[in-house]
């Protein structure tokens, strides 16, 4: 049986080749495969479990490339599907702690309307396929893509006899939500539908002007498990008994910060599979997070997991 079956978008990401300047100074870029929902596919994967990634990439070279590179992690990929029509999305961007001629924020330029993937609808996903394993993970990324994207969310978290423990990632992202279909309060909806939830806390206040752990939960008390992520100062898990733990985040050298929500999610979500106590499950989020911190590109892999217990010494947290 599956373990935890993906559904979204995989694009193509390049990040300039170079280490100084923005996307307008670089002239050659390095390409990796990009894609919150795969991105924990793939960790998972390498991480001992089976998983699945349901989507469309276009039949092009880069859909090739994104399929592979799946297959590659130990992602079953079986139920994608090519699209003739359309091409497999694409985005460019720069790291955050780049400094860039307008002040050094991340720089992120998306060529993904249109895409295969944004194409996705109720109609294209099997809901049985997608409900088949023991975990369904989405993201709200997807929400922002289309309104048959959004559709398709909002099928898959409709209540039902067969319908697994849904995980969703709020992952908030500005610039997809300045031609999103509806507001974000969507993913405050999506949320509400989904058993499992993380956000951050500074995409609770910008998506929905919500400050703070507390005003969190209290905005969103139907997910069993709610985990608000802090940045530096750690996560937090509440579960319908209250607030059940709460972990600081190893302090690590930042090298790119894109992709480390969705190793932490995948590191969360992987103690959740083997039944551990939510603390160990937020020590395997940050490990996982400090892996993709201090590596570049999207897809980070995990530490090995015979590792395990060495790095999150190292990390200074405590082992179990
Ligand atoms: O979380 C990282 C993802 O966001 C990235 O890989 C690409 O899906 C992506 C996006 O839209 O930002």
């Amino acid at each position: 049986m599956i373990d935890v079956t993906c559904v979204g978008e995989t694009l193509i990401a390049f990040r300039p080749a170079g280490r100084e300047g923005g996307l307008g100074d670089a002239s050659s870029f390095v390409r990796g495969v990009g894609g919150a929902e795969s991105n924990v596919a793939c960790a998972l994967s390498r991480w001992g479990h089976r998983t699945r990634w349901i989507g469309r990439v276009g039949e092009d070279g880069f859909g090739t490339h994104v399929l592979g590179t799946l297959a590659a992690h130990g992602v079953d990929t079986s139920a994608a599907r090519r699209d003739p029509r359309r091409p497999t999305g694409v985005y460019f961007r720069t790291p955050e702690e780049r400094s860039t001629a307008d002040g050094g924020r991340a720089q992120v330029a998306y060529y993904r309307a249109g895409s295969a993937a944004a194409a996705l609808s109720p109609d294209l996903v099997d809901r049985d396929t997608a409900w088949a394993g023991r975990i369904l993970h989405l993201s709200g990324v997807t929400a922002a893509l289309s309104a048959s994207c959004l559709a398709l969310l909002r099928a898959l978290t409709a209540p039902g006899p067969r319908r697994p423990p849904v995980s969703f990632d709020v992952n908030y992202r500005a610039g997809l939500w300045r031609t999103a279909p509806e507001g974000p309060g969507v993913l405050l909806e999506l949320a509400r539908r989904s058993d499992i939830v993380l956000v951050g806390e500074d995409e609770a206040e910008a998506a929905w002007g919500l400050r703070g752990a507390a005003a969190v939960r209290a905005a969103l008390p139907e997910p069993a498990v709610l985990v608000v992520k802090r940045g530096a100062a750690g996560a937090v898990v509440h579960t319908r008994d209250g607030l059940v733990a709460a972990e600081p985040a190893p302090s690590v050298e930042v090298v790119d910060p894109v992709g480390a929500g969705d190793a932490f999610a995948a590191g969360f979500l992987s103690g959740t599979l083997r039944g551990l106590p939510y603390a160990a499950r937020l020590r395997h989020g940050h490990l996982l997070a400090a892996a993709a911190l201090t590596s570049p590109g999207d897809l980070a892999e995990p530490p090995p997991a015979r590792e395990r217990a060495d790095r999150l010494a190292a990390l200074g947290t405590t082992a179990w």
